[in-house]
This record gives structure tokens, sequence and C-alpha cells, in this order.
């Protein structure tokens, strides 16, 4: 079942922020929309196959803040 969330993200600032986030969600199979002046990054993803919690590590790793 697809789900869709909305989670703060601090410290994005370009379109290399952008497509940093995108390409760490590509790999778990969730796509990731970036709204840069609000912060947020709309998830989607497969809640049977990969939970938040790895969807945030995952923006993380990449240097990123994610708060719920
Ligand atoms: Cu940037």
């Amino acid at each position: 079942m697809m789900k869709a969330e909305v989670i703060e993200v601090k410290g994005m600032s370009c379109e290399h922020c952008v497509k940093a986030v995108e390409d760490a969600l590509a790999p778990l199979g969730a796509r990731g929309e970036v709204d840069l002046a609000a912060g947020t990054v709309k998830v989607t993803y497969n809640e049977s196959s990969v939970s938040l919690e790895a969807i945030r590590e995952a923006i993380e790793e990449q240097g990123y803040e994610t708060s719920a």
C-alpha cells in the first residue's frame, strides 16, 4: 500500500539538494517531492517495503536534518 507523508527537512537550499534528496530515496523505492521554499519533502513510499524511519535516515545521510 502506497503512503504519502510530508516531512520537514532542514538545510536544503538549491537544486543540488533537491537532487541529493531525490536520489537518496530512489534506491528505497520511494519518491520525494521537494518543496524548497517550505523546507519539506513529500515522500511517497510503500509502507510494506520501507519504513519512514529508513527514509529519514537516508535523507540525513546526505547531510540534512529531518523532523517529524
Ligand atoms: Cu543545495
